[in-house]
């Protein structure tokens, strides 16, 4: 079961402030600590300002244009958290394992669970759940969400965004491929718009044609793309990589002083996944789990974790999750006294370098960098980030 919530921060906003609701609003974009992020772009939108055509990720000013009458408002972080993790433990009175995937979503693993919840129609099931989870996160949250029910995960997801707002979609197992079949490819999560358009260009449209492909003419567009095609086939996912092994490489730090500041805690951060980075690149590892934990002045310790779309080892991009994860989990003005980064889930290396020539390059740059710090001493090449930290080598 894959749970997603519905316009998530335009959805908090509105529960906030009755005022708003049934009305179109755009939330800003914000930082952790609440303040709004100048050149504003919208974070999210609500549905009533979706039907003007105002998407995530577009400029304010842009949304505005085609939806002058609509709220700009924003800036609950604390909020939004708080709204996360009452929803996540909901969800955990009926699920056996929860894993949360960023602030809005979650899958529900059910499995080995048949005898309790029977699929219909010999019993209501996880339909039946999933119902009652939705009026949980209703009732006690105020917000909706869309849920997809499926024995994979990717068709479970593509299921929770099948029918938003406040859908519910029960796919039955062994029914996948079908259900996916009419789709456009770019509902499968991990097709970007790179990879769609190179699927157009070869006259695939939807997931059905995807699956259609024989399977030798797919194999030679790389590992990545035999994932898709199994995906959109329905009899395996790309979020089922097998693991090689279960160790993790992971990092941390405690600050010579207690420290509330974002720019150094971001630098640290950053130094961090550096070396996570060259460890696991000199060990020609790729992981697709990244964790970041965070302890507070009193010792508190709170942790987070993201299952990337693919396996990597590219300190740019475990850089990029960690950011998330540490705005996610930090309220943004209690001093931190340690932050930490590890990854995980070693496995394949799924490297979609067809698809993405910008983040090859990245890579080489960066274990060209690798040699040059072990020819010359680590911190020989450091991003300018680090000199805040005020003690790297060289500087
Ligand atoms: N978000 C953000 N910046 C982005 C994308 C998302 O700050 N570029 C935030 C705001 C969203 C939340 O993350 O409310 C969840 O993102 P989703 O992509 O799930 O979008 P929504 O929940 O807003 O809408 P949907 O109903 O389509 O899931
Ligand atoms: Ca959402």
């Amino acid at each position: 079961m894959h749970l997603d919530l519905d316009a998530f921060f335009a959805s908090v906003e509105q529960k906030l402030n009755p005022l708003l609701k049934g009305k179109p609003i755009l939330v800003g974009r914000v930082d952790p600590h609440g303040r709004s992020v100048p050149r504003g772009v919208v974070a999210t939108c609500s549905y009533e300002a979706r039907r003007f055509g105002v998407k995530s990720g577009m400029p304010l000013f842009q949304a505005l244009k085609l939806c002058p009458r609509a709220i700009v408002v924003g800036g609950h972080y604390e909020e939004y958290i708080k709204a996360s993790d009452q929803v996540f433990s909901i969800c955990a009175r009926y699920a056996p394992e929860v894993e949360q995937i960023g602030i809005d979503e979650a899958f529900l693993d059910f499995s080995h669970t048949e005898w309790i919840y029977p699929e219909p129609p010999a019993g209501g099931g996880l339909i039946e759940i999933a119902r009652k989870i939705k009026e949980g996160v209703k009732r006690e949250v105020g917000i909706t969400a869309s849920v997809g029910i499926a024995a994979t995960k990717v068709c479970a997801k593509v299921a929770s965004d099948y029918q938003k707002p406040d859908g519910l979609t029960y796919v039955p197992a062994g029914r996948e491929k079908e259900f996916l079949a009419p789709l456009p490819i770019a509902d499968l999560p991990g097709i970007g718009r790179k990879m769609e358009e190179y699927f157009h260009r070869l006259g695939v449209k939807t997931l059905g044609e995807l699956a259609n492909v024989p399977f030798e003419k797919i194999e030679v567009y790389g590992k990545f793309a035999i994932n898709l095609w199994e995906a959109a086939s329905g009899v395996d996912n790309i979020w089922f990589v097998p693991r090689v092994e279960a160790k993790s490489v992971s990092h941390s730090e405690t600050f010579a002083k207690n420290s509330a500041d974002i720019k150094f805690i971001l630098a640290m951060l950053q130094k961090l996944v550096e070396e996570v980075g060259t460890e696991i690149r000199k060990e020609g590892y790729t992981g697709r789990c990244v964790h970041v934990t965070a302890r507070y002045r009193d010792f508190r310790t709170v942790s987070h974790q993201r299952v990337l779309p693919y396996s990597t080892s590219c300190t740019k991009e475990i850089y990029e999750a960690a950011e998330v994860l540490l705005k996610e989990l930090w309220d943004g003005y209690t001093p931190l006294r340690l932050v930490g980064i590890g990854m995980s889930q070693f496995g394949e290396t799924v490297q979609p370098s067809l698809f993405d020539e910008a983040r090859e390059k990245r890579l080489n740059l960066e274990k060209r960098i690798d040699q040059l710090c072990e020819k010359f001493g680590e911190g020989a090449v450091v991003p300018a980030a680090l000199i805040r930290l005020g003690k790297v080598k060289n500087l």
